[in-house]
């Protein structure tokens, strides 16, 4: 019984002392998301359109993937099949089920650990939401305020009536006007409505467009949002949408949002591309200039939300070839590196192909056979698949699904991965890169071989202190890292983790 008061004392006393630590670290966390579109995904009622219900039964596939969390694509109702233009913000779309289906896909969630945010787009709605339809028929309708007018023709409007209104995407996407207080506390109705239900956090969509060219104003709006919904859910997690360069991207990211995603990581011309572009033997130094140049841009309250493909932009597998497995894998494990909160998109994982128009970006999820996947989404010109299904690939120590599976395996095995600061160590030889992620306490040194070449290096400087190899990572599952003093060997596309 002493024992145990005694016990119960240090890690109180132990607790206070870590208390100013863990605030300055209290929104890094270190989960992987894996973003669902889920007309795509799975389809639980034979309709051939994914559901619910439908995702709820891959929760176990997407929890042993190694993911922390999904981003659903957006739920709500919508004429559209991508559903970014809402009619109804307090209902699910009934193709994809009912509020039912979405507690019981929470629940299912929360009991594997898995967070679950969701798409929110309130830059517009649609043109057929009653509140639109209501400001349109009428002038004086009470609604007519709720969206931005102008007499005159201009770019981003569209005509109705005697007048024009804001639309910056599609004539069907009526921009809402932000600075209305009761558009605002409609969207803080809506925050609350989802996060009361058990939402873990939203994504979300196109906040550059929330004043247009006004990077002040949005930002201004992304404050207000974040500390709404911090309001609500203190623990809720925000990741918004700013396609924007990195020095863009570091000025919204002095907002009080958790993280914006780190669009130039991403896509054929994203710093992962580059590093793996060429002949290979500069690769390490191209990846270590681009975690050195994110580490001093970025502002150091923000979580970085690295990705390489999203549902707006073509696949991975476009850039790295699909007659390279080991290239696509290795965009995935320097991804997995990254600091921050990575996020996939379901697919990406098995190399699912896709370009051009949206809907080819957005095919059924290859779980067995092509005629077993969800109907194509309208609109689709090509209907591909590069790599094996889910399936066979399972079975494959040398897939890419199983590489992705270490890769963020070892990102959980290593919580500085995702939280530490970087700090680039010299390399002599630029064909690899040293990299310390450090918390302040405790650090790792990460050696990355990005080149198709093995590569020898020492440890020297720094870089000697860590001369332990927790654990490697090569494209080629039968090879691995080896230390032989301070002589690191790193396989053709390696990754080593090295401790003290
Ligand atoms: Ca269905």
């Amino acid at each position: 019984m002493k024992h145990r008061i005694l016990a119960l004392l240090l890690s109180l006393v132990l607790l206070l002392a870590a208390a100013p630590a863990a605030r300055a670290e209290e929104i890094v966390t270190s989960d992987a998301w894996y973003e669902i579109f889920v007309w795509s995904f799975c389809d639980s009622d034979g309709d051939g359109i994914g559901d619910l219900k439908g995702v709820a039964q891959k929760l176990d596939y997407v929890a042993d993937l190694g993911c922390g969390g999904i981003w659903l694509m957006p739920i709500m109702p919508s004429p559209s099949y991508h559903k970014y233009d809402v009619t109804d913000y307090y209902d699910v779309d009934p193709l994809y089920g009912t509020l039912e289906d979405f507690d019981a896909l929470l629940a299912a969630a929360h009991a594997r650990g898995l967070r679950v945010i969701l798409d929110l787009p309130v830059n517009h709605c649609s043109s057929e939401h009653p509140w639109f339809l209501s400001a349109a028929a009428d002038p004086s309708s009470p609604r007519r305020a709720w969206f931005n007018w102008s007499d005159k023709a201009q770019p981003g409007y569209s005509p109705c009536g005697e007048e024009y209104y804001e639309s910056r995407f599609v004539d069907s996407m009526p921009d809402l006007n932000l600075d209305n207080p009761e558009v605002r506390a409609e969207i803080e109705a809506i925050l609350r409505f989802w996060l009361e239900r058990g939402a873990d956090g939203f994504r979300l969509d196109a906040v550059t467009s929330f004043y247009t060219g006004n990077v002040e104003k949005n930002v201004e709006l992304l404050n207000w949002l974040a500390d709404a919904a911090h309001g609500i859910a203190p623990d809720c997690y925000l990741v918004a949408e700013a396609w924007e360069n990195l020095a863009a991207l570091a000025r919204y990211s002095e907002s009080r949002i958790d993280s914006f995603f780190t669009f130039p990581v991403s896509q054929a011309e994203g710093y992962i591309a580059k590093t793996l572009g060429g002949r290979g033997k500069q690769n390490g130094k191209k990846f270590g200039d681009y975690v050195a140049l994110l580490e001093e841009t970025l502002p150091e309250n923000t979580v970085p939300a690295p990705f390489l493909e999203n549902h707006d932009t073509g696949r991975t597998v476009g850039f790295t070839g699909r007659t390279n497995p080991d290239k696509t894998k290795m965009a995935g494990g320097l991804l997995c590196l990254m600091r921050g909160e990575v996020f996939l998109y379901y697919g990406q994982e098995i190399g699912m192909v896709g370009s051009g128009v949206d809907p080819n970006k957005r095919l059924g999820m290859l779980w067995t056979t092509q005629e077993e996947t969800t109907l194509p989404p309208p609109g689709v010109t090509e209907v591909e698949y590069a790599y094996p299904s889910v399936a066979a690939q399972r079975e494959d120590p040398a897939s890419l699904l199983s590489y992705y599976r270490q890769a963020l395996a070892l990102r959980r095995e290593f919580p500085l991965i995702a939280a530490g600061r970087s700090t680039v160590l010299p390399c002599e030889t630029e064909a690899a890169a040293l990299i310390l992620r450090s918390d302040g306490e405790s650090a790792i040194l990460l050696a990355v071989n990005p080149s198709t070449a093995e590569t020898q290096l020492t440890l020297e400087g720094e870089a000697a202190g860590y001369a332990r190899l927790s654990a490697s990572l090569c494209t080629d599952p039968g090879l691995s890292a080896s230390l032989s003093g301070t002589s690191l060997t790193l396989p053709p596309y390696s990754i080593a983790v090295l401790e003290g």
